[in-house]
């Protein structure tokens, strides 16, 4: 075996709860933005496709968990619908979901597939975006009793907790670009959400050390590594500014306890700072998470501007830089975006030189593909790209590991085909293949190669 991981490796998948749980009548949930804007809003999702029917984990987990095992897991991260465990986001908790989330934690023990919680997947409940979502300090004190409830009802099973997916994503794609419910246009008001998030964070953090439980508390970032077009220091300043406001100012923050001084400079210079209070400083100082996640799909590549922006335009980190379009990039057709495997490799060397080498894993990566029904032969999706996209990815992080990164495990996005926030279920991204007509979930073919290459802890 020329690729090998450590015995005591994560091997699995992630999921969400609004991507994968669905809704069933008398579940008691209450509605979230992606409920909301999914119906309001039905012209920005793929075909029209709501969260209700949504991969069925709902009604089918206890099957899901079994599939699962049947394709070597030994961890999984999903996460707690907020708005399905506390309806209103706040107040009586819903005995249904309770129920629910219990049995989905004892299931996955029970069949040796360690759960991984993650607290928040972009799924604002909607009576709390209703008073501004996380632009609103009160939501701070609303997600850290709802954190405090998960510790409570579940912390005694549950030993890996996160407090976010991808912070940056509700702040950017919500508040700046469009793509998220509110689909607000607005820098200052995106800093803000993403402040508040980062506070937040640090309550939740703080809540589950004050619980003395013995688990593990961290949290999932996006981190896209940034590639200048060349040398040119025009260049090389448009890759900084581009890591500057979409890596640093979440990862400095939450990892190295301060915001750059320079973003901060930056967001003076524009007049773009959110309110943030010498508490919220100390706070953020003092926070230290057990674990990182880290998601990764794609590099960045920038250039320097060729325009200057509209200075009466909305301010925006592209004032700094615009995307360079490499030629001979190797593409993700489907998905628009570029496959870069050598990302995973640079992301860990990061980590190790500028973030104290903290212990963490691959929490996302994978391929989404459009129109896999093509690939379908004897029954299943004969999906050798994935697998193919797989192993070049794991051997960068194989490569790193042995030079030193701390990295602990590493799930694929996904388990099921899923749900996406816009594309609905254009692209593919599961070990198993989701008809979505009949419900019927059947194992892909990289699906039974994962479980070849778990056993093996690695491959040739
Ligand atoms: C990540 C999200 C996931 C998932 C994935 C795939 O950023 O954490 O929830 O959706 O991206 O991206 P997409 O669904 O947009 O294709």
């Amino acid at each position: 075996m020329n690729i090998e991981f450590p015995k005591s490796f994560f091997w699995g998948a992630a999921s969400s709860a609004t991507q994968a749980e669905g809704r069933q009548a008398g579940d008691g949930k209450g509605e979230n933005i992606w409920d909301y804007a999914s119906k309001k809003y039905n012209h920005r999702f793929y075909e029209g496709v709501t969260t209700e029917n949504t991969s069925y984990f709902y009604r089918d987990y206890q099957e899901d968990i079994q599939r699962m095992q049947d394709i070597s897991f030994n961890s999984f991260r999903t996460s707690i619908s907020w708005s399905r465990l506390i309806p209103d986001g706040i107040g009586d908790v819903n005995p249904k979901a309770v129920a629910f989330y219990n049995d989905m934690i004892d299931t996955l023990i029970e069949k040796g597939v360690e759960p991984f919680i993650n607290l928040y997947h972009f799924d604002m409940p909607m009576e709390l975006q209703k008073i501004g979502g996380f632009e609103n300090r009160e939501v701070i004190t609303a997600y850290k009793n709802y954190a405090k409830t998960c510790f409570e009802l579940f912390g005694d099973r549950v030993k890996y907790w996160f407090t976010f997916n991808e912070p940056m994503i509700p702040a950017e794609a919500g508040y700046l670009h469009d793509r998220h419910y509110p689909y607000v246009v607005d820098f200052k008001r995106a800093a803000t959400v993403l402040h508040h998030i980062i506070v937040a964070h640090c309550e939740a953090v703080n809540v589950y050390r004050e619980s003395k439980q013995e688990g593990k508390i961290g949290i999932i970032m996006d981190v896209i590594p940034v590639y200048p077009r060349s040398q040119n220091p025009a260049d090389l300043y448009a890759a900084e500014m581009a890591d500057l406001f979409y890596t640093k100012s979440v990862n400095d923050a939450i990892l190295k306890g301060k915001y750059p001084e320079k973003l901060k400079e930056v967001l003076v210079k524009y007049d773009q700072l959110p309110g943030v209070t010498e508490e919220d400083i100390a706070l953020i100082g003092e926070t230290k998470i057990d674990l990182l996640g880290i998601n990764y799909y794609r590099p960045r590549r920038v250039k320097a501007k060729e325009c200057l922006p509209n200075p009466q335009g909305v301010f925006s980190p592209e004032w700094f830089f615009d995307e360079y379009v490499m030629p001979g990039r190797r593409m993700n057709t489907s998905r628009g975006i570029e496959i870069y495997p050598k990302g995973i490799y640079d992301i860990a060397k990061k980590i190790q030189t500028e973030y104290d080498n903290i212990d963490w894993f691959v929490s996302e990566n994978g391929i989404g593909i459009e129109g896999e029904e093509a690939f379908i032969a004897e029954g299943i999706v004969q999906d050798q790209y994935r697998i193919d996209f797989l192993k070049e990815h794991l051997r960068y992080l194989n490569k790193a590991m042995e030079e030193g990164s701390n990295c602990l495990g590493y799930h694929m996005w996904t388990f099921v085909d899923c749900w996406s926030w816009g594309n609905a279920y254009k692209n593919r991204y599961g070990f198993y293949r989701l008809d979505l007509a009949t419900g019927e979930k059947t194992v892909k073919k990289s699906g039974l190669w994962f479980k070849e290459m778990v056993k093996e802890n690695g491959f040739d």
